[in-house]
């Protein structure tokens, strides 16, 4: 009853009367490609169970194609399950322990559980669905039977697919599932039938009545064979007219389509779907999950792969198989055929890069801001590191360990810094810029242990930028602003001798930021003293990061935040509180900090799918959505600007704008409300709530004289700027009169 609740919740939020906009498709008939749900939305659900099916309807557009993997019982039942075997995705083995069985199936010995040795009562009264894949939640194992077709069609199914593998392995066995077809195509409407065998499809014809019943010939790896005509697949690719004498339309690998090498980068297309649709056949795409990222092209975006094959500019398929309906729907009706140079809607939050697109290069390089700006962000940022002579550039840490080459030469300089961090680095301070520039920047995968790499064909390109480098890139280009990031300012000032907040300014100054009123300038730092320096330039926006999670801030904090900052930069964590891998609820840190004016940048936004939570659908835009939708944060800071981008500009950001299709934020619990309650994970102690002394800082030190010990290598007498290295301080002093309080810290 739960579960109906929810689901029809779901439905009617998506439900809505204007149409989107019209699309020209390069499909075969021109209309827009289909959704087809394999074993209904299986990226979160048990495959091919009723909460699969039903979630799929909810959450997709409104013909999305429910597809059935056939599979016959002993008793010639048909049941929907992906494979012959029933042991890794169902309860069968520990049930029945001694039905373990093999048979040959196209010419290979298959051993396991197999439905057609099991008649439908034994599997539907005493087996029940487990989750077989390892990415993807597992709390609704053993909670939901096995469904038969017709629990599949009493859903009534805008469109209903069945495939069926081999029809040879049924007759071995005193079944035929050309005689179940038939039957079951007198009560209901069967839409698409697929099958990789021929002989199958050709007994077909003409036996399903009046029904316009579309037959499609799916295609398995180039190698395998045909078993009616021994031949392999690949031989049908130069024989499409044929297959036109027996079917409607094609299934293929996607690869058929648009291979992937052995490095994992997208080659050029294919002909296929042009000499497909060239015969008459419709093409459909096999298939697609936003949890097994396919290729480095996609950056980890999976509506990006999808655009891929119904968006670009040759063609597009005429449906794609996918886990994942809701994500196939947002590619279809949200973001395809989208004009790149729309003006975004004015008051939508803005886009700020987390070391530029990090994605997709090594972070702060030339490279990753360049692709930010081509990818639509609104705001490119620098987070401020200092060489030893005293040149501020832009890199995520002042550790240069994982974010260079450091390691191949400097290993020697590593050292612990415990104001720092806690782990040994190799920092900034201690090398000279030209030895940081003699460094090649390194790609950082936050996700590379559970082998999800990011761009290797990247992994050392680019180059690092001084901070005035970056302000007069950031000038010129069409960014509507910068973010600035100072970290570690008492240190650098006590310890080391760098004053990283005169170099902040002065850089500021000499590439006129201070007089630019048509780029917004953020100062972000995680200490208040270093933003009370700026509170002097009101065009400055200030930024306090607050990197804890916290699941409340309570009044006398937000006061005093708003003393120092017009803005707070938090963890997502700290705006959607999660447990376990799943979303717990909103926490009011938003509402509170708007109640105070306080604006609040969510961060950091990553698009691989092990960063998000189970409730996002593996789908990087529909946590956006529920950021920006849902919660209305003011920015969201993220190291995909590309996906962001797309998003926002999309017309399905627009939760006003009537659309057939949305992309809606999520109901925090909902999905583990439709778990049962002994399988919920144990609830966590909530994160703390923001205290008026976590973020007060004591006044910052003066910078002391330059440090004359521990020189390994010998400062240069000149900056790369051609400028001696005193004079980027003495200018400060010269040039602000503003900034008096800083050259009483300088005497
Ligand atoms: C079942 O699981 C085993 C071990 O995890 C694996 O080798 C096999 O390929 C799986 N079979 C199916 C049908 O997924
Ligand atoms: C995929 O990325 C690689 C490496 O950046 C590039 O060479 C290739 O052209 C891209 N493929 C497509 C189809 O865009
Ligand atoms: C909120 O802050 C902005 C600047 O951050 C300012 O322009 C605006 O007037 C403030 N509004 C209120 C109601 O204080
Ligand atoms: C100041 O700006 C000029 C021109 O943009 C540049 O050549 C110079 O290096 C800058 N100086 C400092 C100290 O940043
Ligand atoms: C092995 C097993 O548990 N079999 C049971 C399956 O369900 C029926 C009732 O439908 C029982 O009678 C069996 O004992």
């Amino acid at each position: 009853m739960m579960l109906r609740v929810i689901l029809l919740v779901l439905l009617l939020l998506h439900e809505t009367t204007a149409a989107n906009l019209p699309a020209k498709w390069q499909t075969l008939s021109g209309g827009a490609p289909l959704v087809i749900a394999q074993g209904g939305f299986s990226g979160v659900f048990p495959e091919s169970s009723q909460y699969a099916y039903q979630f799929a309807q909810a959450n997709s557009v409104k013909n999305v194609v429910l597809y059935c993997d056939l599979q016959m019982t002993k008793d010639g039942a048909g049941i929907c399950h992906t494979d012959y075997r029933l042991d890794n995705s169902t309860t069968i083995s520990s049930v029945f322990p001694k039905g373990q069985k093999t048979y040959p199936i196209n010419g290979k010995q298959v051993r396991g559980w197999f439905a057609v040795d099991f008649t439908s009562d034994q599997l539907y009264n005493n087996v029940s669905l487990i989750q077989s894949i390892y990415s993807r939640p597992s709390i609704f194992d053993g909670s939901l039977p096995i469904s038969m077709v017709e629990d599949v069609t009493e859903l009534h199914p805008s469109q209903f697919w069945i495939n069926l593998q081999f029809n040879t392995f049924f007759k071995a066995h005193n079944l035929d599932a050309v005689d179940y077809i038939t039957s079951v195509s007198g009560q209901v409407v069967i839409d698409y039938i697929s099958s990789p065998e021929i002989d199958f499809l050709r007994s077909l014809m003409g036996k399903l009545g009046r029904s316009k019943t579309k037959l499609i010939f799916r295609f398995l790896s180039v190698d395998d064979v045909e078993p009616s005509t021994k031949k392999t697949y690949q031989a049908f690719l130069t024989d499409l007219a044929t297959i036109k004498s027996f079917a409607s339309g094609i299934l293929v690998p996607k690869s058929y389509i648009w291979p992937v090498n052995h490095d994992q980068y997208l080659e050029p297309h294919t002909s296929l779907v042009a000499d497909a649709h060239a015969v008459g056949l419709e093409v459909y795409a096999d298939y697609f999950a936003n949890d097994m990222p396919a290729s480095y092209n996609y950056s980890f975006d999976p509506t990006a792969e999808y655009l891929q094959f119904i968006d670009n500019s040759d063609f597009s398929v005429d449906g794609v198989l996918t886990d994942f309906p809701s994500t196939a729907s947002e590619a279809i009706a949200c973001l395809a055929h989208n004009d790149k140079n729309v003006v975004p809607n004015k008051g939508r939050p803005l886009i700020i890069t987390h070391n530029g697109a990090s994605g997709v290069y090594a972070g702060s390089t030339d490279l990753a801001y360049q692709q930010a700006v081509a990818d639509g962000a609104d705001i490119i940022d620098c987070s401020v590191q200092m060489s030893k002579d005293g040149v501020a550039f832009c890199l995520e840490s002042p550790d240069l360990m994982g974010h260079s080459t450091a390691v191949q030469t400097f290993m020697s300089l590593a050292t612990t810094v415990p104001e720092i961090q806690s782990n040994n680095g190799i920092f900034s301070f201690d090398l000279s810029w030209s030895d940081i520039l003699s460094l090649k920047p390194a790609l950082t995968s936050p996700l590379s242990q559970a082998g999800l790499s990011r761009n290797p064909a990247a992994k050392n390109a680019g180059k690092f930028m001084t901070l005035g480098d970056f302000l007069n890139f950031a000038k010129t280009s069409t960014v509507s602003g910068v973010l600035i990031n100072i970290e570690n300012a008492a240190y650098l000032a006590s310890k080391k001798g760098l004053g990283i907040v005169d170099a902040v300014s002065t850089a500021l100054s000499n590439a006129s930021y201070d007089q630019q009123p048509n780029k917004q300038i953020f100062i972000q730092s995680d200490d208040i003293q270093v933003l009370a320096v700026f509170k002097k330039n009101p065009s400055y926006t200030r930024v306090l990061s607050i990197k804890e999670t916290i699941s409340d801030a309570p009044k006398p904090t937000v006061d005093e935040i708003k003393q120092f900052a017009d803005a707070v930069d938090l963890p997502r964590t700290s705006i959607v509180a999660d447990s376990g891998s799943f979303i717990s609820g909103f926490t009011d840190v938003v509402k509170k900090m708007h109640a105070a004016n306080i604006s609040v940048h969510a961060s950091v936004f990553r698009n691989e799918y092990l960063a998000i939570a189970f409730d996002y659908f593996s789908d990087p835009m529909v946590e956006l959505a529920t950021f920006v939708a849902g919660v209305e944060v003011d920015a969201v800071v993220t190291e995909f600007p590309a996906t962001a981008a797309a998003y926002l500009r999309s017309p399905c950001s627009d939760l006003n704008a009537k659309l057939d299709y949305s992309i809606l934020p999520i109901e925090p619990g909902s999905l583990l409300a439709l778990a049962p309650p002994e399988a919920l994970p144990p609830a966590e102690a909530p994160a703390p709530a923001l205290q008026v002394a976590d973020i007060q800082d004591p006044p910052l030190p003066p910078v002391i004289g330059r440090s004359q010990t521990s020189s390994v290598v010998a400062p240069p007498t000149t900056s790369p700027s051609g400028q001696p290295t005193n004079a980027a301080s003495l200018s400060v002093c010269l040039l602000a009169a503003v900034l008096s309080c800083l050259c009483v810290m300088y005497q």
